[in-house]
């Protein structure tokens, strides 16, 4: 079955944001080398011989184009674009509000002249909480603009810093979608030498994980039940492990989170992205999340496939495929909710 896709987790390094990293001398950054620019970007990236060469990085990532070619070859009608990780969060305090705004203003000016393809999520200050909830509010009057991208980890304190109190607020009350994705991953010392690859499988997951959970078990969503928050990576281990959570919650005599509900409870207030390689890790999110909150993605322009720059727009990649793949497990009416029925529902999207 051929199915028209919305693609609600694809990432862009915009062009302001890539002459930042060509800049700079510390990881995040991107080296030019003979043989192409190399992107660097993770925590212990660059120290580990397994990864110091980063990851070949090209106008994939950054051009327009590049990302309407990926969308014409996988039959992807509309794209909701977030800056890829490690967003500002090396920025300078005192730069950061002004970078942030440039940056959503950039992505909206991109959005409005792809004629109904592309819409965006924008970055926060985190490193300046009081800050945000202006600029929530300073995103929600543009047209293209359908919330804002955060790492797990917040500012360095997670994500159940009670600085972010006000942009939780304000992002339910713009109506405006907040979405969790991870950058510096969790139990990285554990597992050197082994390249990108339990990281991004492991460290990233657990990391999206623990900072969700630990929104929900403060409260925050009990709180804000009007939050929109999307889980990146198929909601990291969450539908897996949620009733663990629930129980170790209910049977725990040393700490009372004061919540009306078990935690799983909250959990599916959320929405999830697709993007989980396997009909029976997709089976498990199936039987946990609210039917209309799970939503196709690709994670592109990430996991490149090793073919060359000239033949890359006419390549089928990995992840759209895999994900693919993993949905035609499902009823073909729940193929059609997850690859666009519930995106054009939570993004107001028409058609173009
Ligand atoms: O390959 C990678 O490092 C990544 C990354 O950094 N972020 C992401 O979203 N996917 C893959």
């Amino acid at each position: 079955m051929t199915l028209p896709l919305i693609d609600v987790h694809t990432h862009m390094y915009l062009p302001r944001y890539m002459a930042l990293l060509r800049q700079r001398t510390k990881v995040p950054r991107v080296v030019s080398r003979a043989g192409g620019d190399r992107l660097v970007i993770l925590p212990d990236e660059e120290a580990d011989t397994s990864t110091s060469a980063g990851r070949p990085i090209g106008g994939e990532f950054h051009e327009v184009s590049r990302k309407l070619a990926f969308m014409d070859q996988h039959g992807i009608a509309v794209s909701v674009v977030s800056p890829a990780n490690p967003w500002i969060d090396f920025v300078e305090p005192e730069e950061a509000p002004a970078l942030a705004a440039q940056l959503n203003d950039d992505l909206e000016a991109i959005c409005a002249g792809s004629a109904g393809r592309l819409l965006g999520f924008g970055v926060l200050p985190l490193q300046r909480p009081e800050t945000c909830a202006a600029e929530l509010r300073r995103i929600a009057g543009h047209p293209h603009m359908r919330g804002v991208i955060v790492g797990s980890a917040g500012r360095g304190k997670g994500l159940d810093d009670p600085d972010f109190e006000p942009i939780w607020k304000a992002a339910a009350d713009a109506g405006l979608f907040v979405f969790i994705h991870p950058h510096y991953g969790v139990g990285h010392g554990l597992f050197p030498d082994t390249g990108h690859a339990m990281m991004l499988a492991l460290g990233f997951t657990f990391e999206t994980s623990i900072a969700v959970a630990l929104l929900i078990l403060r409260g925050t969503l009990q709180r804000h039940p009007a939050l929109k928050l999307l889980i990146a990576h198929a909601g990291g281990t969450l539908p897996y492990l949620a009733g663990r959570l629930d129980s170790c919650v209910k049977n725990d005599i040393s700490k009372d989170f004061g919540l009306a509900q078990p935690p799983s409870h909250y959990l599916r207030q959320c929405w999830f992205d697709s993007i989980s390689y396997h009909p029976p890790a997709l089976a498990a999110l199936e039987a946990f999340a609210d039917p209309s909150r799970i939503m196709f993605g690709t994670d592109h322009p990430f996991f490149r496939p090793h073919v060359g720059d000239a033949v890359l727009d006419r390549t089928t990649w990995p992840v759209p495929e895999e994900n693919l793949q993993a949905l035609a497990s499902l009823s073909p009416a729940r193929q059609k909710a997850i690859a666009y029925e519930n995106g054009l529902a939570a993004f107001g999207i028409a058609l173009p």
